[in-house]
């Protein structure tokens, strides 16, 4: 899986790169290109945005700009060109899934107000939220997809670790113990140390649906 990465502060992306996504890149299961769209300013103080026509507060990010750094990338005939935005679908499992089938995945950050329609309309597939708030700018919403998706590549996490996740079946993750055995009185349910595995996936589905119910009920839907 490549990511190619369009954004003004590359700088950003190191946390990402750190952990699962890192050994993953290490692994060559994903790669993370960083193009900073600043590179492709022709202005000599490296401006990027402009004031909006019509007015208003706020800069706007420039369209020739944003389409030199996009037309720099290679190879980007069969990518999903995907714009972080709070206009987009609210990111969830299930595109999280979707997106991690596909080879090579183009993301667009925005900056300050946002970036010139014309480019939005010439250049992207889709528009991609991670919520119904407005932040500074689209990188963590990047950062939050490639963590997400990467997860969920090939080889990148043991099969089963995805399997009974949170929003597998539409379901919230059953609760989860490790040792020490008793903690501050509390001991780990029985059923998980007896070694009876029909019964403790039982267990485990029965406090799925139990804590789907009491937290998102909506899911259930
Ligand atoms: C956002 C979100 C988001 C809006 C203006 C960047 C900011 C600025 N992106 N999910 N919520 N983007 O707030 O994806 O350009």
């Amino acid at each position: 899986m490549q990511f190619d990465v369009l954004t003004l502060f590359p700088e950003m992306f190191e946390p990402v790169k750190q952990s699962i996504v890192g050994r993953a890149e290490e692994k060559g299961l994903i790669r993370i290109n960083l193009i900073n769209i600043r590179d492709f300013s022709k202005d000599k103080h490296k401006k990027v945005d402009d004031t909006p026509y019509g007015g208003g507060a706020g800069m706007v990010m420039r369209p020739d700009v944003v389409y030199d750094a996009y037309s720099s990338i290679k190879n980007k005939e069969n990518a999903k060109m995907i714009y972080l935005s709070p206009q987009g679908n609210v990111l969830n499992q299930k595109k999280v899934v979707e997106l991690s089938k596909q080879e090579h995945i183009i993301l667009l950050c925005g900056h300050y107000e946002g970036i010139d329609q014309r480019v939005i309309d010439e250049i992207v597939d889709e528009e991609i939220s991670i919520g119904d708030y407005v932040l500074t700018g689209g990188e963590l919403p990047a950062m939050v997809l490639i963590d997400s998706v990467s997860r969920y590549v090939e080889g990148v996490l043991a099969e089963e670790s995805t399997k009974e996740e949170s929003f597998s079946e539409n379901l919230l993750e059953y609760p989860q113990y490790t040792r020490p055995e008793e903690f501050r009185g509390k001991k780990v349910p029985e059923v998980l140390v007896s070694g009876h595995h029909q019964n403790i996936h039982k267990w485990r589905k029965e406090k799925s649906l139990e804590i789907t119910k009491q937290k998102r009920p909506d899911l259930l839907k």
